[in-house]
């Protein structure tokens, strides 16, 4: 029998700074209701979902950074969210800032959860590689503080759910091929991953025309090279003052993208998505206990930077 998930990537057009989360709440509960409407099983929604993408802001403040993220989950305006999955038997990842309190110290992470159609967590994934700058760089158009607002997590996990092998992951993660390697080596068969990317690139403008083919190449790769299907979901459009891609999309095992959003507004990309394809490529091409050669691939864990040989003398 086909394992088949009906899938709803979520895209999210801009949250403003202004926006309360009851607002962005009804803006998800809205996508939830919908998705279900079509037939879905599973609603993925972007990275930083319930707020604006605020690490482009340099915020020293405890209680006004605070503010951005969330202390509990599900929490007082997020339950809603949790208890209308478990009404419509459907299921949802959602990214959001998460502050911790490990051994009485706060902890900040950027993180996603996922969870099943009983409104229940089944998994927690906190980013491991955050993009970006730690300083405070305020000559910039926008900044990107990841690394200020958040620690990296440390690894790629799976969790069974949804009849398959789940994985997660956010938004620079996917320009990674470890990341799908590592999950492909745990035999995931869907990564849900959401992003905020702006078009404008500062460290490099002169990939600023590339950003959606990049989008496309590096998700439809990892999801080919490891047969499993791949959803990618954005916060899109102008968000203050901040032009975000779009296209999120719905990636099958095959590499081929099956469903997409065409604006850069709240939107429903919807795919059938049968489990069971994963698969074909899985004991085929990439069979890893068949073609892998691992003894030679001892470079990727020891060395994180590239070094170049010693030039030949002339
Ligand atoms: N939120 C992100 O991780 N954004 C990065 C940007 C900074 C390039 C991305 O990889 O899309």
């Amino acid at each position: 029998m086909s394992r088949i998930v009906n899938v709803a990537a979520a895209q999210l057009g801009p949250i403003h700074r202004t926006d309360s989360r009851r607002a962005v709440v009804a803006r998800l509960l809205e996508h939830l209701r919908n998705a279900h409407a079509m037939g879905c099983q599973l609603v993925v929604f972007p990275e930083l979902a319930l707020t604006t993408f605020f690490p482009r802001w340099y915020v020293e403040d405890q209680a006004e950074m605070d503010a951005y993220y969330e202390a509990e989950m599900p929490g007082p305006e997020t339950r809603i969210l949790f208890e209308t999955a478990a009404q419509l038997r459907i299921g949802f990842y959602i990214g959001y800032a998460e502050l911790a309190v490990e051994n009485g110290v706060k902890r900040r992470y950027n993180t996603s959860i996922l969870v099943d159609q009983s409104g229940k967590i089944i998994g927690k994934y906190r980013k491991v590689h955050l993009p970006g700058h730690a300083q405070n760089e305020p000559w910039r158009a926008f900044q990107h503080l990841e690394k200020y607002y958040f620690e990296p997590g440390s690894s790629f996990d799976v969790w069974r759910g949804f009849d398959g092998i789940m994985g997660m992951a956010l938004c620079n993660d996917r320009r990674w091929s470890e990341t799908y390697r590592v999950m492909g080596l745990q035999g995931v068969e869907m990564i849900m991953m959401g992003y905020n990317t702006p078009v404008h690139n500062p460290p490099a403008p002169e990939h600023d025309d590339l950003s959606m083919f990049h989008n496309q190449l590096v998700m439809q790769a990892g999801a080919y090279q490891n047969g499993t299907w791949v959803v990618g979901v954005a916060k899109a459009g102008n968000e203050e003052g901040c032009e975000m891609i779009g296209g999120s999309c719905i990636i099958a095992p095959s590499g081929e993208i099956v469903a997409a959003c065409s604006t850069k507004g709240d939107e429903l990309a919807i795919a059938r998505c049968d489990l069971d394809l994963c698969r074909s490529y899985k004991t085929t091409t990439f069979n890893f206990e068949r073609h892998r050669r691992p003894e030679a691939y001892s470079l990727i864990t020891e060395r994180r930077g590239a070094i170049e040989p010693e030039a030949l003398p002339a």
